[in-house]
């Protein structure tokens, strides 16, 4: 199999209970919780709750239906944070894959920034 999923990582053990989260919002695909080392005013995670390893892992496997789920969550903590362009000032969605990506835990996570100007991209 392409993508091996490690079911010790520290996304899936949140997604167990194992280890508490500052939840910001969740439906039947997704949660999403605070990060833990915040580089932003709002820095929120949004994680699919199947078991996919990278973007290009739930680009390609998830149903249409984990897919939108995920979307429209990741759209709720936006506004949920006062950060979306209905309200707010506007925000940055990333996701790092693999080593050249420096993701650090193996659970597909999106980031969402806002709450200040996030500067330039690359760094
Ligand atoms: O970054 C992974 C991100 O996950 C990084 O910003 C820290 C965050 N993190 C790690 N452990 C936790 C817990 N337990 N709660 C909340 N946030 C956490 P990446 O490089 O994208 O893989």
């Amino acid at each position: 199999m392409a993508f091996d999923y490690d079911d010790n990582n520290i996304f899936a053990r949140i997604l167990r209970g194992e280890i508490p989260n500052d939840t910001v919002a969740e439906n039947l695909h997704a949660l999403a919780f605070r990060d833990i080392a915040p580089k932003a005013p709002s820095h929120v995670l949004v994680i699919p709750k199947g078991r996919y390893v990278s973007f290009d892992d739930f680009a390609a496997n998830a149903s249409a239906e984990e897919i939108a789920g995920f979307m429209r969550l990741c759209a709720e903590v936006a506004r949920k944070e006062g950060v979306s362009l209905e309200g707010g000032n506007g925000f940055r969605a990333i996701t790092n894959a693999g080593p050249d990506g420096v993701q650090e835990v193996p659970h597909f996570h999106l980031h969402i920034m806002g709450g200040r100007m996030m500067g330039p991209m690359l760094s």
